[in-house]
């Protein structure tokens, strides 16, 4: 799939226009496009770029590019992000890396929210191959678990333990991430502002209603979807 994901990658080059504000996500997906656009010198030096993701920033910065400080930046021209999946209505899930606060937060700056990805990742409705991950302010962890089981029989929240050392994950926040795993989903308009009224919940990775467009990489080309 990886050069499928350069692929699509490269398509999103024709959106980029010199000068313009461009925020990035995470992933592999990302870090093509980043090479792509180390390629173009006129965009190269004039486009500032901002961030969501910690390893992007590393690249970014190795290559050139001019990089902000999200808490400088209140508008982007276009939001650029990779997906676990998304559905035929643009709604995704960005569930993997753990950092959707901040990435919600630069989507929502953007005039233009972009996902890129391959084929694989376009599905008729999203599924519960992944979970619905919530950012949660450390105190309001057992809390949080309580009312989502509260509100979904179908949920079985867990805290995301690193596989790195003996404890849970943190953000960049400091913040927990609880996975919530669901056997089915509920009706996914309403899962956010649901969620979204338990105090102590930052986000959650869904994305619903945000995306204005994918480019998406398949066996027979590069396809455009707009909302
Ligand atoms: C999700 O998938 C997001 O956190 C991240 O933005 C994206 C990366 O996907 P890929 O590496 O396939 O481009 O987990």
């Amino acid at each position: 799939m990886e050069d499928l994901k350069q692929v699509a990658a490269k398509a999103a080059l024709d959106y980029i226009k010199p000068g313009s504000s461009i925020g990035l996500g995470a992933g592999s997906t990302i870090a093509h496009l980043i090479h792509y656009l180390r390629e173009e010198a006129s965009l190269l030096e004039s486009i500032t770029t901002v961030t969501s993701s910690f390893n992007t920033q590393q690249l970014l910065q190795e290559y050139g590019f001019k990089v902000k400080d999200i808490a400088s930046v209140s508008h982007l021209d276009l939001y650029f992000d990779g997906c676990d999946q998304f559905d035929h209505q643009l709604n995704a899930l960005k569930s993997g890396g753990g950092i959707h606060t901040r990435e919600k937060l630069l989507a929502a700056m953007a005039d233009k929210f972009i996902l890129l990805g391959d084929g694989s990742k376009y599905v008729t409705q999203l599924y519960t191959t992944f979970p619905i991950v919530l950012e949660v302010i450390p105190e309001a962890v057992p809390f949080v678990i309580k009312q989502v089981k509260k509100l979904f029989s179908l949920a079985n929240p867990v805290i995301r333990l690193s596989n790195k050392k003996d404890g849970a994950v943190i953000t960049e926040n400091g913040n927990l991430l609880i996975d919530i795993w669901f056997s089915a989903f509920p009706p996914i308009d309403s899962i956010n502002h649901r969620l979204k009224e338990i105090p102590g919940i930052l986000e959650t990775s869904l994305f619903y209603n945000m995306a204005h467009a994918a480019i998406i990489a398949g066996k027979k080309g590069v396809e455009v979807i707009k909302k």
